[in-house]
């Protein structure tokens, strides 16, 4: 079983306090017009944090029209690029000083580490708004060079009032980097958390409104997905929605675009990312990356390494060191400074990732480590691999979204590049070796958005990453996800004044 730190947690705690419930509507916090409220749970105990106002298809309505005027009659879309930058850069201050609360609030709403969130996903939160805050004033379009006596160019508008609907593994880190390209682009927004995580997005709404985004430009909606999700990919007047989520509700979102206004949409997806181990790799610099490449977030992250494929000539040493890591492994407390993986979201993540483990058990599969939950309170789970699995078991072929890993021998790089794209996904992969050969052929082979070579989890602002297959299209991050956010528009006249 995986080490518990059952040291003293309450000398570490930085509980933070709840400030932000309401929904945040043209720069006012407000109930919902219903009055109703949900309860956001804390996954260490499964007990209530607090009551969220629970946003319904009015209170979307009301923040798109909000979204909508400022994007009219407002003068976001219309202010200098410079000085959406200045205001942008003002907002990353704003986040940069409050990153313990940030933190803190990611931490008792979805479990996440506290010490990643302060040294990882609230600095990078800033920094994605720095970056685009950088792009705010490069925005434009091209001189064309047409075929006869006319002057076209280009130029690249905003697309509009943009929905984003976000999921709860990153809710900080994935509120910037949606909001952040759709503000420098000039766009209006309302933007969704998912119902596990809602108090962050509240608390940037916030900070927000400190930094000095005028009123309507930035709303904060919190809500159930079948509910106040759904009145956003079937609003009229939403012109974009940016989904990252479940390939489920992926395609319930663009079905509903399609039947509504047509709205462009982007979708990032699940995933089920193969990570190959080539036999010249250093064993033990490869099983620490494999055991982060599955055990980051909990699991929780599109991009997780979550198929293990190693050469037969490193593959038992590899099975015994990675299974001795994954034992010492320390499962914790969030809050708890020596804990390396935290709590699952919810119960409901949690039952889901038990069941895929007695699945696999069932189907064949052995447990090289882990398998059961942790501990009697909370939604903590053994980091978990399994051995004797073949890509057509459930358990290889699913996004688990927890700790999971399929661990699995091949014998030629041919072998690996075929058995790695053996999926409906195409988020990401791995590749482990030093020969530039091996690396370079397997990149181009496989079919993934993004490709780590001696690295996992690279993640960069400048470096965009998406969907290929099921995980769907579009990119967040580097200037390819501001191009989502922006329309580009041909303007044409004659070069003499010829009457045409
Ligand atoms: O996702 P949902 P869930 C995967 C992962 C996970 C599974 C289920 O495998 O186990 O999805 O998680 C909103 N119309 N990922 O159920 O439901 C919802 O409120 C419009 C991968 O939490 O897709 C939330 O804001 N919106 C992923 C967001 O969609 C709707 C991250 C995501 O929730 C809606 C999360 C509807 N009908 C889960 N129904 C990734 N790619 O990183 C729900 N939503």
């Amino acid at each position: 079983m995986a080490e518990e730190s059952n040291g003293s947690v309450e000398k570490h705690l930085e509980i933070p306090e709840i400030k932000f419930t309401k929904l945040f509507i043209n720069g006012s916090f407000v109930d919902a017009i219903s009055g109703n409220t949900f309860d956001t749970i804390d996954p260490r105990t499964g007990d209530v944090i607090a009551k969220v106002a629970e946003g319904d298809k009015e209170d979307i309505d009301m923040a798109v029209k909000a979204a909508r005027d400022a994007f009219d009659n407002g003068k976001w879309p219309r202010m200098s690029g410079a000085e959406r930058g200045k205001i942008m850069m003002k907002f990353a201050d704003l986040v940069d000083q409050n990153t313990n609360e940030l933190a803190a609030l990611d931490a008792i709403d979805g479990g996440k580490l506290l010490s990643w969130g302060k040294m990882l996903d609230i600095p990078q939160s800033a920094q994605l708004l720095r970056y685009y805050a950088g792009a705010a004033d490069k925005i434009h379009g091209e001189t064309l060079k047409m075929s006869r006596e006319l002057f076209g160019y280009t130029l690249l508008e905003p697309v509009g009032v943009v929905g984003h609907i976000i999921p709860w593994n990153f809710p900080t880190t994935m509120f910037f980097m949606k909001a952040s390209p759709a503000l420098a682009a000039g766009c209006t927004m309302v933007v969704k958390p998912a119902e596990q995580t809602p108090l962050s997005a509240l608390y940037c709404g916030h900070l927000a409104k400190l930094a000095g985004i005028p009123d309507g430009v930035l709303n904060v909606v919190t809500g159930f997905g079948a509910k106040a999700g759904a009145a956003m990919s079937s609003h009229m007047d939403i012109d974009k929605i940016s989904f990252t989520g479940s390939t489920e509700v992926g395609r319930i979102v663009m079905k509903a675009a399609a039947d509504s206004n047509l709205k462009v949409v982007s979708l990032e997806l699940g995933g089920k990312s193969p990570i190959m181990i080539f036999d010249d790799a250093d064993v033990d610099t490869a099983t620490d990356l494999a055991l982060l490449g599955i055990l980051f977030n909990k699991g929780e992250i599109c991009v997780a390494g979550s198929r293990v494929y190693v050469q037969e000539g490193i593959y038992d040493e590899f099975e015994r060191k990675i299974a001795e890591k994954a034992k010492n492994w320390v499962v914790g407390d969030p809050f708890d400074p020596r804990s390396q993986q935290g709590p699952q979201v919810d119960k409901k993540q949690f039952e889901k990732i038990l069941s895929y483990i007695e699945h696999g058990k069932n189907g064949g599969a052995t447990l090289l480590t882990g398998g059961k939950a942790v501990g009697e309170k909370g939604y903590y789970i053994e980091p978990t691999i399994f051995t004797d699995v073949t890509e057509d078991m459930v358990v290889v072929k699913d996004e688990i979204f927890g700790p999971v890993m399929s661990l699995m021998k091949f014998k030629t790089v041919e072998e690996a590049i075929e058995r790695a794209n053996k999926t409906r996904y195409g988020l990401a992969a791995g590749i482990v070796t030093k020969d530039l050969n091996i690396a370079n052929r397997v990149s181009r082979s496989i079919r993934a958005g993004v490709i780590w070579v001696n690295c996992y989890f690279a993640f960069d602002r400048d470096c965009p990453y998406g969907g290929y297959k099921m995980s769907g299209f579009g990119r967040d991050m580097g200037l390819e996800a501001l191009h989502k956010y922006l329309h580009v528009k041909s303007v044409v006249t004659p070069l003499y004044n010829s009457p045409w």
